[in-house]
């Protein structure tokens, strides 16, 4: 295979592992623990697997023999940087437990387990893949593990290799489904531990012992680099105003980072435009209110952010995307059959009032795009609606009415952007390369522990690598109930921007100068080599909270 020199030069990394995954492991466990919310109904449906403790892992001194295992790993959902490095991790991790361990690879995703289609992950195939960004080692999918009949058809194939433990790699909803897997093992008396993996470049997968979910790292530096270069060439020509609309599915955390990390003059953070209830004029009065004021002085260009999910934390948007989803759910056939041109009545035809008469008010293109297929856990597809067209069209409309009014003068003209596939696949920046090689390692640690049903935690990670901590936290513990699909079902909770947290405020009390003024900050590419201040620094995000954690 053909490698650029870069690749050469990464190939030899060593990516750097916490002081107690060195050498001798010892298991510490915490108390019993108890689901964020919902506990007695997440109780009943995980008798099994609820209430496990918290795992540490501390420098041992005893060194102990293991048997040989054989192991399966799953790359589920989204791209995001440093999954080769998870599997390197766990490769590696489950060799030093056993030299004559074997790790396999399912293909393309969970379909892969269920499919029965696998192959076996050598040293030499790992090594290729080392801190190399993308998941094409094995493939990923969204196939939804979710029946019976697919854990009993996986199970078959985990038999016939004789793999006694899973690995997935993903984010909320495949976590979520690796659990209901390990709880359904567990019961059966399969024999096989599931553990899982907080893969997402969202940032969502996170909480009080989930520091960060992999990937975020990686993606958000990707982006800023871009945007920066977006801005000097924005401040170099004055002439447009770039709407860049950002990946991260529902929350704002991407969104939230690259406005940290590169001062625009705008950013629009979901979370908030929901606890403020307010409606699209709101947002859009807001953008060109920032346009208008710049425009005074004589700066007729700019850069706005905008999460990808924006449209459904509009309070009255996600009214007529949670209809239109439920409707969806139950007549998905009927409503395909239904000729293109007159799917847009149908829908009005259908829905409440209200929804109707939003769903009508909204552009042709948007209301098509709210009614596309939801991915497999049942979820809108934010990456297909184009927000950052339907906002600077909207941003334009209204600065036309202002200038008719005398209230705008100025020239608007835009670009528009979307960055989202462009950082996930990434060479992992080093905090990723470090912090996957951890978790894969962690995973195999759990597995030797015994556990299932954990997920697979290194915390501390703002701190040298040396003084990670690494462990497990029992998946059921993140979980709490949500509608999905028309139905209540287990989830692991999304964290989305906390309005309260010390990111967010450190946005919030500098926004009003990044409009007005130009601030714009440069981040460049990534490094992979040199100082560690310029190599190995975390997302601001990260060091935020962290700072404020330990004061
Ligand atoms: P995961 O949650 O599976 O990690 O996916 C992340 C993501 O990149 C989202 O930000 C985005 O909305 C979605 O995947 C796009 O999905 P697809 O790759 O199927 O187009």
């Amino acid at each position: 295979m053909a490698k650029s020199a870069l690749q050469i030069a990464r190939a030899a990394y060593e990516p750097k592992l916490p002081k107690t995954l060195k050498g001798i492991v010892e298991v510490r466990e915490g108390i019993p623990t108890k689901s964020v919310s919902d506990p007695e109904a997440i109780k009943r449906l995980f008798p099994n697997t609820y209430g496990a403790p918290v795992i540490t892992f501390t420098e041992g001194t005893a060194k102990k023999s293991h048997p040989a295992i054989n192991v399966g790993v799953i790359l589920s959902g989204g791209q995001a940087p440093g999954g080769h490095n998870v599997i390197a991790g766990l490769f590696d991790g489950i060799k030093n437990l056993n030299p004559a361990s074997c790790l396999y690879g399912f293909i393309l995703g969970p379909g892969g387990l269920v499919n029965h289609k696998y192959t076996e992950l050598t040293a030499d195939i790992v090594d290729e893949y080392r801190n190399t960004g993308g998941f094409d080692i094995i493939g990923s999918g969204r196939d939804k593990l979710e029946n019976k009949e697919q854990f009993d058809k996986g199970l078959e194939i985990l038999k016939k290799l004789n793999i006694t433990a899973l690995v997935i790699i993903g984010g909320d909803d495949s976590n979520t489904n690796a659990c209901v897997l390990a709880e359904y093992y567990a019961q059966i008396g399969a024999g096989v531990q599931v553990i899982g993996c907080p893969k997402t470049i969202d940032g969502d997968l996170k909480n009080e012992m989930i520091e960060t979910s992999f990937g975020f790292d990686t993606a958000c530096k990707v982006y800023s680099e871009i945007i920066g270069n977006i801005q000097r060439d924005c401040d170099s020509a004055r002439k447009y105003w770039h709407f860049i609309k950002l990946m991260g599915r529902s929350a704002s955390h991407i969104a939230l980072e690259c406005a940290l990390q590169v001062q625009p003059n705008i950013c629009i953070i979901s979370e908030e435009v929901a606890a403020k209830n307010q409606s699209l004029d709101d947002v859009i009065n807001y953008i060109a209110g920032i346009v208008a004021r710049r425009a005074v002085n004589g700066n007729n260009f700019g850069t706005v952010l905008i999460p990808e999910g924006l449209i459904e934390f509009i309070p009255a948007i996600k009214r007529l995307i949670s209809e239109l989803n439920d409707f969806l759910a139950k007549h998905d056939a009927e409503f395909k059959k239904i000729r293109r041109s007159e799917q847009r009545s149908y829908i009005i035809e259908k829905l409440s009032k209200e929804n109707a008469d939003l769903y009508a008010s909204l552009p042709e293109t948007v209301a098509r795009q709210l009614t596309l297929d939801r991915d497999p856990h049942g979820n809108v597809q934010v990456s297909l609606i184009e927000t950052e067209k339907l906002l600077a069209e909207m941003v334009g409309n209204r600065l036309a009415e202002w200038t008719e009014t005398g209230k705008y003068v100025g020239k608007f003209a835009t670009q528009v952007h979307f960055f989202g596939y462009e950082g996930r696949c990434a060479a992992p920046s080093n905090y990723d390369a470090d912090y996957c090689y951890s978790l894969g390692f962690t995973a195999a640690g759990l597995i030797a522990a015994g556990k299932t049903g954990y997920m697979a935690s290194v915390r501390n990670t703002t701190a040298p690598t040396a003084e990670w901590i690494a462990g497990g936290v029992p998946v059921t513990m993140m979980m709490n109930m949500e509608r999905r699909h028309g139905e209540m079902k287990p989830v692991i909770q999304k964290a989305l921007v906390n309005l309260d947290g010390a990111p967010f405020r450190q946005f919030a009390a500098n926004r009003d100068s990044w409009a007005l003024n130009t601030d714009y900050i440069y981040p460049g590419p990534i490094q992979y080599f040199g100082p560690a201040e310029v190599c190995d620094q975390p997302t601001k995000t990260l060091q935020i909270e962290q700072a404020e954690k330990h004061k």
